[in-house]
């Protein structure tokens, strides 16, 4: 078996490998970053990376796993080294990132909030996914009886959430006299800095108002954008990067070339020249956050479930099968009336590229993979939309077969009759309300405000409306489903 990456590896790398462009062993920690999985690894920290190359500054990172030990497992022997193999048309490119300076994984949760009180440190920055937040998915607000959240108010020191561990943080923070700094959220929710600063806050508030006042007036919450498609890392991904390597390399990420960073440029303390290393620092990101939710996550989600459904593994199959693009473009048209189309973006060209994106065979991404979290996930890609369409009154059909979809997927077993390994935070919610006609089915799962809010399950013809689909997705199947809806 071939060595392991690690530091000592780093100046005999194979030529064609493109290495950090600085010494990563001089580089000190500037940011805190909360959720250490491929997608941090492959998008913000090669846009720092590029950032400190062109115009240094001592942002290396200290990532922090809070959920298990296995990343930091993988990073750690490896002194917080790994590969990126940008798979293209024009073939791949591997690049060794060396801006994790520090793993932190949930023993060493201590030296997190110490990492946050240190003056150096002047941002925190979290890609947690949409349930790390701990809120209601439909309302945005903290949810106080998430056993996390309970566990951190009764022991705020020792914290098991991320809103728990940056309020751990800042209390350090504030006691160190460090000052403020940003809290930069990269995770798929629209205004995602608001939707952070609202948990932060409740949290805060519930353990000392005062720290609350200080964190209003010391922290920044910018928004951001981030899109790269990055799938979980496969056995077979590691054995490629080895033989490019010739280094066993355990955190390797395999992505597309596409990545796209738009941040509201707010930080108080100061930040990576980003805008050096292909981030747009701009002063309203709320346009560019809806486009990306509403087109690409929206289509991601449809294609997630009926693919899946449909018997597809990976997206770049179901996106060729008859009728998948067709309706995706459907669901785009029903979309864009609710755009505010951000300046210089030209929608005909973004639409073509993303169904490019979705049809590159080299990304492996799993439909079961995007099909996670759905009751997370659905209020900002899909319910935003259909909600907008109905007060405006235009149509919203394909968004209603997108929630459909979903519905059908997690009753938990597929169109063999095999069981789908539904994974949701409400799971145990949906598993009562698997039973029954599809319409009585259909008027219960949007009888769940966390998703739904109070609203949707009242709307004249909108019950009706999924209640309908999910019949024929039952009766029909999804292929047959989506090449009718296509055609129709
Ligand atoms: C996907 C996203 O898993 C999912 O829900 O829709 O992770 C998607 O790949 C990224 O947002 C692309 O930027």
């Amino acid at each position: 078996m071939p060595p392991r990456l690690d530091l000592d590896q780093l100046s005999h790398l194979p030529a064609a490998v493109v290495r950090p462009g600085f010494d990563p062993r001089r580089l000190g920690i500037g940011i805190v970053h909360l959720g250490c999985g491929a997608f941090h690894r492959a998008h913000q920290a090669m846009h720092t990376q590029a950032a400190i190359a062109a115009r240094g500054g001592d942002w290396g990172i200290a990532a922090v796993s809070l959920r298990g030990e296995d990343v930091p497992r993988r990073l750690a022997p490896q002194d917080g080294l790994y590969g990126v193999l940008v798979r293209g048309p024009d073939g791949d490119a591997l690049t060794v990132v060396g801006v994790i300076r520090d793993v932190i994984g949930p023993a060493r949760l201590a030296d997190a909030i110490a990492a946050i009180a240190r003056p150096a440190t002047r941002i925190v920055s979290l890609t947690v996914t949409e349930k790390g937040y701990c809120r209601d998915a439909a309302s945005g607000v903290l949810e106080t009886a998430h056993p996390d959240i309970v566990h951190d108010i009764a022991e705020p020191g020792r914290p098991r959430s991320a809103p728990g561990l940056i309020v751990a943080g800042l209390a350090a923070r504030r006691a160190a006299g460090a000052g403020g700094l940003a809290v930069m959220s990269c995770d798929n929710l629209p205004e995602n800095g608001v939707a952070t600063a609202r948990v932060v806050r409740a949290l805060a508030e519930r353990q000392d108002p005062s720290l609350a006042a200080w964190i209003d007036a010391q922290v920044a919450f910018p928004s951001t954008m981030v899109d790269r498609i990055v799938p979980a890392t496969a056995p077979a991904d590691i054995e490629t990067v080895a033989g490019l390597l010739g280094l066993r390399d355990e955190a390797c990420v395999v992505t597309e070339p596409f990545s796209q960073w738009v941040i509201e440029d707010r930080f108080p303390a100061g930040r990576p020249a980003w805008e050096a290393g292909g981030a747009e620092l701009v002063a309203d990101v709320v346009p560019f956050e809806h486009m990306k939710l509403r087109l690409l996550n929206a289509s991601h989600s449809m294609l997630a479930y009926l693919g899946y459904l449909a018997g597809h593994e990976f997206v770049a199959q179901a996106i060729v099968a008859p009728g998948f693009a067709p309706l995706v473009e459907r669901l785009w048209d029903e979309a864009t009336p609710t755009l505010r189309v951000p300046a210089g973006v030209d929608l005909a060209a973004y639409r073509r590229r993303l169904l490019a994106r979705f049809g590159d065979p080299q990304l492996r991404h799993r439909t079961w993979q995007i099909a996670m979290d759905g009751s997370q996930k659905l209020p900002q890609r899909l319910l935003a939309t259909i909600r907008e369409n109905i007060a405006a009154g235009r149509p919203c059909a394909t968004g209603a077969l997108a929630v459909a979809a979903w519905m059908r997927y997690v009753r938990g077993v597929d169109e063999r009759g095999n069981p789908i390994d539904v994974r949701d935070p409400l799971a145990e919610t949906f598993v009562p309300l698997r039973a029954g006609e599809p319409s009585t089915r259909a008027a219960a799962l949007l009888g769940i405000p966390a998703i739904f809010g109070a609203d949707l399950a009242k709307v004249a013809g909108f019950a009706e409306a999924v209640g309908a689909w999910l019949e024929r997705l039952e009766r029909d199947g999804a292929a047959a489903v989506v090449r009718a809806a296509a055609a129709a």
